[in-house]
């Protein structure tokens, strides 16, 4: 499988969000990366659910990649209008003992649930949950914020990841959400990532080329 880019839109013009996203879309990008916060799990505040909902009315090739950074994350699922086509990443820390029912609920739905794990998250705990979901998320800063420098030992967790998908079955995706940047993205493949959330360490960098830099990012990547 060929390595996919999730342009995080958080990262975007705030004031062009709508041309931002149209002219991804006509770039042939795989995933929109909409990550919503609930100022509880994590200290902030981005997009919120009816923004989230309202990207569906623009999207003609590109699908949603949702990240949920929210305590009880399924109270958010009606209003971002969760469906067929979407990948919604829920939180391991952030669901407590019913993640097995929230990814019931995100299946449910026509969606597909993949589980994020934060850095300080040992990658076993998701042994329970591997025959339920359809990949993983594993975030390579501490989430929040962007601009965040890489976590030690993100390479040895990305490994770690891909090789208990990869004992489980085929065709599981593994997302790499973090300072995916020019220069560790290529090695960030190698150790196993399927797809990669491009920010502020990337694609949207100040005075780039969307065109160009999408290009090379993909070659990167591929
Ligand atoms: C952070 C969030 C991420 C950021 C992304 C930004 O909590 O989940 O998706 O948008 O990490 O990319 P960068 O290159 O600034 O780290
Ligand atoms: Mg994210």
């Amino acid at each position: 499988m060929r390595g996919m880019l999730s342009p995080s839109l958080m990262c975007a013009d705030a004031l062009n969000l709508q041309s931002e996203l149209e002219a991804l879309d006509r770039l042939g990008v795989d995933y929109i990366h909409l990550d919503f916060m609930d100022n509880k799990f994590v200290p902030n505040i981005t997009l919120d659910a009816e923004l989230i909902r309202a990207v569906k009315r623009v999207l003609v090739n590109m699908k949603r990649d949702i990240h949920i950074m929210a305590i009880e994350p399924e109270q958010y699922f009606d209003r971002m209008e969760i469906g067929q086509g979407d990948i919604v990443s829920v939180h391991f820390e952030a669901c407590g003992g019913r993640l097995h029912e929230v990814i019931a609920d995100i299946r449910q739905r026509g969606a597909s649930p993949f589980v994020a794990i934060s850095p300080d998250t040992e990658p076993e705990v998701l042994a329970d949950y591997l025959d339920e979901i359809d990949g993983v998320l594993v975030m390579t800063v501490y989430p929040g914020f962007a601009g965040r420098p890489i976590v030690e030992g993100s390479f040895d967790k990305i490994r770690a990841v891909r090789a208990l998908l990869d004992s489980r079955r085929e065709g599981m995706l593994l997302e790499v959400d973090g300072h995916v940047s020019w220069d560790l993205c290529q090695t960030m493949r190698e150790c196993g990532g399927d797809l990669f959330v491009a920010g502020s360490s990337s694609l949207y960098q100040r005075g780039l080329d969307l065109a160009e830099a999408v290009e090379r990012m993909s070659e990167l990547i591929a």
